[in-house]
């Protein structure tokens, strides 16, 4: 999954793809170069940012959709919490929804159910802007998992299909480095529910504190950590970075024992 902001204060890449024209040029770069998924989002989730309003949002992906949606043969996601934004996107010809807040929001379960697409559900503990502040699990992938399955139950008793859940533990989104790794430790866990895991570390805080380097000198260790997301079984692994990660999934598709 390539992922295409159209935020202007995206932590990873600064608002670089914020342009339409852009957007549209690196869908397509990243289709190019293997990406299986493109995932859109016009809301900045990073650790303290602001909620974006409705209006402001749809001002942001709808357009990008309607422009890329036709040149692609791949799927986009819409990266949303809104009800209003999943509904719009999907019309406009997105194929996913990618949910931070696992469709918490009023009105966002039935949206999906409506729409009958594939979603994925994605653990956070707190909101943005908050959420580092002071995280506290006593067993975090225990948690995660249970919370994430909870959700996925609550989900298809309101009539979304077992069949288009996805999983995403969410590196990143109200956990301290420990807990982070001890997340990551947990995959096996959580892919044994047998829901399909998609993992996000791609240039997060997590692989600054573990190198050292700041966001834009994230990639090795970001392709590094995707690659091992892979071989503990996720299934989809959202990615800024999509011809470098490519390569290093190959070689572990063809070396690994
Ligand atoms: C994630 C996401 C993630 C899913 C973001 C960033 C922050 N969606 N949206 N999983 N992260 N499903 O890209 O660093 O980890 S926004």
């Amino acid at each position: 999954m390539g992922i295409l902001n159209v935020t202007p204060d995206s932590f990873s890449d600064g608002g670089q793809w914020f342009g339409k024209s852009e957007a549209i040029q690196h869908a397509l770069a990243m289709q190019d170069a293997g990406a299986d998924i493109i995932d859109i989002g016009g809301e900045s989730t990073r650790p303290g940012a602001e909620a974006v309003s409705l209006q402001q949002e749809l001002d942001r992906v709808i357009p990008v959709i309607e422009a890329i949606v036709p040149s692609l043969s791949v799927p986009v996601s819409i990266d949303t919490s809104k009800p209003e934004v999943m509904r719009a996107a999907v019309a406009a010809g997105a194929g996913m929804i990618n949910d931070v807040y696992a469709l918490r929001l009023d009105g966002a379960v039935q949206a999906a159910v409506d729409l009958g697409v594939p979603v994925c559900l994605m653990h956070m503990q707190g909101e943005p802007r908050v959420m580092q502040d002071n995280p506290v699990y006593q067993d975090v992938g225990g948690e995660v998992r249970q919370f994430l399955l909870e959700r996925a139950k609550q989900c298809e008793e309101s009539g979304l299909l077992k069949k288009n859940i996805v999983l995403d533990p969410g590196f990143g989104f109200g956990k301290t480095l420990q807990q982070n790794l001890d997340l990551f430790h947990s995959l096996p866990e959580l892919v044994a529910s047998g829901y399909p895991v998609l993992v996000g570390i791609s240039r997060k805080a997590m692989i600054g504190q573990l190198t050292g380097r700041e966001i834009l000198d994230r990639v090795p260790g970001s392709i590094t950590a995707a690659a091992l997301a892979v071989l503990q079984g996720a299934s989809i692994v959202r990615v800024h970075d999509v011809a470098e990660t490519q390569d290093a999934l190959n070689i572990v598709k063809s070396l690994r024992l």
